[in-house]
């Protein structure tokens, strides 16, 4: 990739693209550079590009035209992602582009044929494996303390109000699973390996909301560990725990359990210790948010980095199917009341 800082532009100005953009300003200091940001509405824009100092478009296609840019960051609702993707694959930029990957499985699959034949990089901005806790909890798996992982509950239980600043989620097709319980679909990946079958039991226990709000998923993965994967948006819980994710995993030599306020507690050969694993807060995050926003920054960190080194992301186009394919998969297994295969790509 180039030799020179990474020229980058961010496609969509919105709530989460916030993070996205100081994550960016901040990586300057490793040679990232926010050349160009962009949205359809334009008010976004220019306040985005006002308040970190470059151009902004309101038209894709404009700024593409007028901007050398090495990589482009899409941040906008996953109903845009294919053609937003295309676009810049086209070009032969660079594209990371925002969970969930879209609308579809063979949106999906259509985005990463586009670029591996284009020879583009791609990676998906799945950013929950990307947070200090969790990055905490597999070094502990990688160091062996537990032996190895065959049980795990990975749960993200909340009642915060996202609703208020993501207003959209009212009238979503698909909902708990598609938006938070495809991070936990992911870290059970992250943790216990890939998946060989699925079932799961959907809940709408907020009537104002359209689609379910609440997941229950049991997971049997190839090594023959057992997760159970849970998330709702209606727990009614004190304290809260939004937006940790709460892991609990069990090996034949110990076990990991990470309580609200995250604190790690290992086992590890009958002995146990406890530290906090808890994100730090930087100049731009603010609590609780903080948990997520890291991560965010992480995932960007660990993007820029592979881009200089012109290496594959751990969550490359590629290896994001598998995730998207177990959450399509879920919603199988939910409509037809039994478990199912993920499908498979290449
Ligand atoms: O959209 C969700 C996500 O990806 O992280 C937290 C969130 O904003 C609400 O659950």
């Amino acid at each position: 990739m180039a030799t020179g800082a990474i020229r980058i532009g961010v496609i969509g100005c919105g709530f989460y693209a916030q993070n996205h953009l100081h994550a960016w300003k901040e990586l300057a200091a490793e040679g990232a550079q926010l050349a160009a940001v962009c949205d359809i509405d334009a008010g976004k824009a220019e306040a985005a590009g006002r308040a970190f100092g470059v151009p902004s478009y309101a038209d894709a296609a404009i700024m593409f035209a007028s901007e050398r840019l090495d990589a482009v960051d899409i941040v906008t609702r996953h109903d845009t992602h294919r053609a937003l993707c295309e676009l810049a694959i086209a070009r032969g930029v660079a594209t990371i582009v925002q969970k969930p990957f879209a609308p579809s499985w063979d949106d999906c699959v259509a985005i990463v044929e586009a670029a591996e034949k284009a020879g583009v990089w791609l990676a998906v901005h799945e950013n929950f494996r990307f947070q200090t806790p969790m990055r905490h909890i597999r070094r502990v798996i990688d160091s062996g303390a537990i032996g190895t992982p065959n049980w795990a509950r990975i749960a993200f239980r909340t009642g915060f109000d996202v609703y208020r600043t993501q207003p959209y989620f009212y009238d979503e097709e698909r909902l708990a699973i598609a938006d938070v319980g495809i991070h936990m679909l992911d870290l059970a990946r992250y943790f216990l390996g890939e998946v060989e079958r699925i079932s799961c039991e959907t809940q709408r226990r907020n009537p104002k909301v359209k689609a379910e709000d609440t997941a229950t998923m049991l997971l049997r993965h190839t090594s023959g560990a057992v997760s159970v994967v849970e998330c709702t948006y209606e727990a009614r819980r004190d304290p809260d725990p939004f937006p940790q994710t709460l892991v609990e995993i069990e090996g034949d030599k110990g076990s990991i359990v990470v309580r609200p306020g995250l604190r790690m507690r290992v086992t590890s050969h009958g002995k146990a210790t406890e530290e906090d694993i808890g994100s730090p807060l930087r100049s731009w995050t603010s609590q609780p948010w903080h948990v997520a926003q890291e991560g965010a920054f992480v995932a960007c960190s660990h993007f820029l980095d592979c881009l200089k080194r012109g290496v594959p992301a751990e969550t490359s186009g590629r290896d994001n199917l598998r995730t998207y394919a177990l959450v399509d998969a879920a919603y199988r297994a939910a409509a037809e009341h039994r478990a199912i295969v993920p499908a498979q790509w290449g």
